[in-house]
């Protein structure tokens, strides 16, 4: 028996945010000052706007103080009251998005392979109050966005992609955000692209991301008039300036993030007692996460075991996204949960993070290996 790892003398976390150079932020922190204006769409929000339309590819775009307000803005934009078609397979803050706007959220079963929303169960769940599906491009695997839309078609139904995993994915070249009526980003601080929290809409409709654009600011069309019952969604020009300090440099992190990716792969695919979460190949990789899921049935050992063990050795995995939404109280005996939901339920106990972002060197990133690797076949 090969000899057990020792811990780390450090956690080695989920994430960890990528911070640009600090001499560049300060130089924005000085312009924000000479300008004294810190929020309310100044220089600093409309450089990291256009930054982004261009580096993303879209002419719609709306930033905002967040992707779960960002939901909560597109969903009322949307005029939507109904019901909406979700995962139970995401963060707590897509259903709740949906509650916030004193809509339903329905639970369809996911796709076992793609981990995203399945099209037949969303079929499954359409009632004469559905209005929506909102879908989750998962760890950064996009959704059946083909199938999606023709169901939409078919009932008149909109359609709002989560895309708080996709920064920069393209689906047979076409941006993710092309598809659907909206789609949001987070720019959380854990996100690969980041303004510390943020995030952003962009819509194949200029008039909606004009709708959106206004329900972020109180509703507010001029000093005079008020046109509609809008919250406060704004990014602030420290946000800003981080993001374009960010951008500016995300290639780095999308090289050292590949680096961290490559030998996972090489090590891990050896092991059979696991699986490795792969983006589908007419993707390109957001680079976002790295999964794995331990099906028990295969070894007896769980990815609670797995997690608990590394844990110990300082390794933080996280369960992201365990456990399901469906479960939590106040959607659990209600309109929410109409259906079993087997394959989201499988999927929510055998899945695990890893620690995956650039500052991990290889030793680190093969420490890890050797971890699991020792924890899966002893
Ligand atoms: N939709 C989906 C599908 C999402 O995954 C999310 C967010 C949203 C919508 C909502 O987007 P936002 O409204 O946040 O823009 C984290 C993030 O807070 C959350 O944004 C993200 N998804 C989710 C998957 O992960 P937690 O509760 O796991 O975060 P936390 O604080 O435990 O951080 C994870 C690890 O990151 C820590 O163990 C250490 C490291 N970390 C974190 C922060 C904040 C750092 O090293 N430095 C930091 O500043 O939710």
């Amino acid at each position: 028996m090969k000899s057990p790892p020792k811990p780390f003398p450090y956690p080695l976390y989920v994430t960890r945010p990528f911070l640009p150079d600090l001499a560049r932020y300060q130089e924005r922190l000085a312009s924000i000052w000479s300008d004294r204006w810190l929020t309310n769409k100044g220089r600093q929000h409309d450089a990291l706007h256009d930054a982004l339309r261009s580096f993303l590819g879209y002419d719609n775009l709306s930033l905002l103080n967040n992707a779960t307000q960002g939901l909560c803005i597109a969903l009322k934009a949307l005029d939507i009251q109904g019901e909406v078609i979700t995962t139970p397979f995401t963060f707590p803050a897509t259903p709740h998005a949906i509650s916030w706007n004193n809509a339903t959220p329905v639970f369809a079963d996911i796709d076992s392979r793609r981990l995203t929303i399945d099209p037949q169960s969303i079929e499954s769940v359409i009632s004469p109050r559905t209005e929506a599906i909102l879908g989750v491009h998962v760890y950064g695997i996009p959704c059946d966005v083909e199938a999606i839309d023709q169901i939409a078609k078919r009932h008149g139904l909109k359609v709002i992609y989560d895309a708080a995993h996709v920064f920069g994915t393209r689906l047979n070249q076409t941006p993710i955000g092309q598809f659907g009526d909206v789609s949001v980003f987070s720019f959380h601080a854990t996100k690969l692209f980041h303004t510390a929290e943020g995030g952003c809409a962009v819509s194949p409709s200029p008039a909606l991301i004009k709708t959106i654009d206004l329900l972020k600011n109180f509703g507010i069309e001029d000093e005079e008039n008020v046109s509609a019952p809008g919250v406060n969604g704004k990014l602030n020009e420290l946000q800003a300036a981080l993001g374009c300090c960010v951008l500016e440099e995300v290639q780095t992190e999308l090289l050292s993030r590949q680096r961290v990716l490559s030998i996972y792969q090489a090590r891990l695919a050896s092991i059979a007692e696991l699986e490795l979460v792969r983006i589908p190949g007419e993707a390109s990789n957001s680079l976002q996460y790295f999964v794995i899921r331990v099906p028990s049935r295969v070894t007896g050992i769980s990815r609670d075991y797995l997690h608990n063990a590394l844990r110990q050795l300082n390794i933080v995995t996280r369960k992201y996204f365990f456990p399901l939404c469906s479960t939590f109280p106040h959607y659990r005996n209600s309109l929410s949960v109409r259906i079993p939901l087997p394959k989201a339920e499988s999927a929510a106990s055998e899945v695990l993070a890893l620690p995956f972002h650039g500052q991990l060197t290889d030793d680190e990133v093969h420490g890890i290996c050797d971890a699991i690797s020792y924890l899966m076949t002893k």
